[in-house]
């Protein structure tokens, strides 16, 4: 199989948020003015696209909001790589909930700023795939049915990684984990299992449902700015590799995470109001 020569970002350019290219085509990695919500110091693995895709996302809800954001964030990578007490790498309002009540936290955030009459504030809950499609999924869909103005984002790493890479409903088919190992006649993780949590979101009838990847880091940055335009509950669902969980080389990151789009086994759409308008 030829694979595609290793490219940073989506460009092709090897130059943190492309800024060799034209304005029209950089990241907003590319400015100095930049928001910067996730700053160095955190303790990811190299090329932890968990951070990687994060880091986008909220950059652009900072950009979006001016700055005025608050985000909750389930127990996981995520949380243990950026907040090892008494130190933290976010640069905005962040609380950490528990492994299971990402959602509902930021519905109470958002609940106690509609209470004060901020509306200039917005609310952002994120986790990991277990965190979101698993354990906190009843959380996520209370939040969904009560219309709470929250932009949840779970980063998808297709496993529990933080506690050693075991099985979530979001792994996929044939995929080694630690508790679906390849041995003997077991292919891995069985087919036939798992969900998709973007499609249930969608029945919901909440108002923006859509994936990403971290191989699309424009695409991330501009799905993350229509969803914060947008008020009501909205789901950004983004696959981000996990070279230690994925047994992959950290350089092969963003390679891995487009193969997985191109492919088809992670499809990239955005959804309005239930209707798809791109994927
Ligand atoms: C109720 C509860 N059960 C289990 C745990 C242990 N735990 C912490 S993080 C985690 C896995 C996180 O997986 P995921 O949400 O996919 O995030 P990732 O680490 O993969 O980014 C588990 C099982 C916990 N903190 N609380
Ligand atoms: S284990 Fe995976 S998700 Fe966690 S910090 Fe390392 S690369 Fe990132
Ligand atoms: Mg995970």
């Amino acid at each position: 199989m030829a694979f595609q020569p290793v490219k940073y970002y989506q460009s092709g350019s090897f130059v943190v948020g492309n800024r060799l290219l034209d304005d029209e085509q950089r990241t907003v990695q590319a400015s100095h003015e930049r928001s910067n919500a996730i700053t160095s110091g955190h303790r990811a693995c190299q090329g932890c696209g968990e951070a990687l895709g994060a880091r986008y996302a909220l950059d652009a809800a900072m950009r979006v909001t001016g700055g005025r954001l608050v985000a909750a964030n389930a127990t996981g990578c995520l949380e243990v790589f950026s907040t090892p007490y008494p130190e933290s790498a976010w640069q905005l309002p962040w609380i950490h909930s528990l492994f299971g009540n990402a959602p509902a936290v930021a519905s109470g955030v958002a609940a106690a700023l509609r209470a004060k009459g901020r509306s200039d504030i917005r609310v952002i809950g994120q986790g990991g795939d277990g965190g979101t499609v698993d354990i906190g999924f009843a959380s996520l869909s209370g939040m969904f049915e009560r219309g709470d103005d929250v932009l949840y984002i779970c980063y998808d790493n297709e496993g529990y990684m933080n506690t050693g890479v075991q099985r979530s409903g979001a792994t996929p088919p044939a995929a080694r984990t630690a508790t679906t190992q390849v041995a003997g006649a077991q292919p891995g993780n069985p087919f036939g299992q798992g969900k998709s949590a973007p499609l249930i979101a969608m029945a919901h009838e909440i108002p923006y449902v859509a994936t990403a990847t971290v191989a699309e880091l424009h695409d991330l940055e501009a799905k993350v700015e229509r969803a914060m335009e947008l008020h009501g509950p909205r789901y950004l669902h983004v696959l981000v590799s996990c070279p230690l969980g994925w047994g992959a080389a950290s350089a092969d990151s963003i390679r891995i995470a487009r193969l997985a789009k191109e492919s088809g086994l992670f499809p990239v759409f955005e959804a309005v109001d239930r209707d798809v308008v791109a994927g």
